[in-house]
């Protein structure tokens, strides 16, 4: 059965999935009115190694994963696709991640979500609802654990959805839900 998530909690996947190798990150969210400009919400993955100072940083450009760029050098990561309404239930956008192929210096893989010309709208997500990222065993297709992002969110432009991380060799999720006033390029620098 999926463990639910509440924000900041995290979950050992080592330990409470441990045939877990290929896992399938889903995203989701709709727009709380029908009417306006649609909502082009994106998910853009970082994948990082730690620094001499334990700091997670991009391991080259081509570790930000979006849907410009959406398989790392050895696909390791692969985004599924842009979606560019949100509109329906169900997964919005999707990721997989395969731990069996991620570079051995990875240690933490960052999901932000962010809206595509935002700024240009006039659109935060203080406008979205029914936010979610669930991680399923993509072997199987079964739910592992999810989070429904319960926070209230205002003027934010930028939200990370969650992280996967490793940690003494045991990847671990976290549920992190925090929004930003920042754009991807904000995300981008802090990264390097
Ligand atoms: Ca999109
Ligand atoms: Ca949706």
């Amino acid at each position: 059965m999926a463990i639910n998530l509440t924000k900041g909690q995290g979950i050992n996947l080592t330990k409470t999935a441990p045939t877990l190798s290929r896992i399938r990150m889903g995203l989701g969210w709709d727009r709380k009115s029908n009417s306006g400009p649609e909502f082009d919400i994106d998910c853009s993955v970082f994948v990082c190694a730690l620094n001499g100072a334990g700091e997670p940083k991009l391991m080259s450009d081509s570790h930000l994963i979006f849907f410009n760029n959406l398989s790392t050098p050895n696909g390791a990561v692969q985004h599924k696709g842009d979606n560019r309404t949100g509109a329906g239930e169900g997964d919005d956008e999707t990721v997989l991640v395969d731990l069996g192929k991620i570079e051995a210096d990875a240690a933490e893989i960052s999901f932000i979500v962010t809206i595509h010309e935002g700024a240009e709208r006039g659109q935060n997500f203080g406008q979205i609802q029914n936010a979610y990222i669930k991680l399923y065993d993509d072997a199987t297709g079964v739910e592992v654990a999810g989070y429904d992002l319960d926070a209230t969110f205002s003027s934010e432009t930028a939200v990370q959805f969650g992280s996967l991380y490793r940690k003494e060799g045991q990847w671990h999720f976290k549920a992190v839900g925090a929004g930003y006033r920042l754009t991807l390029g904000d995300f981008v620098a802090g990264y390097q």
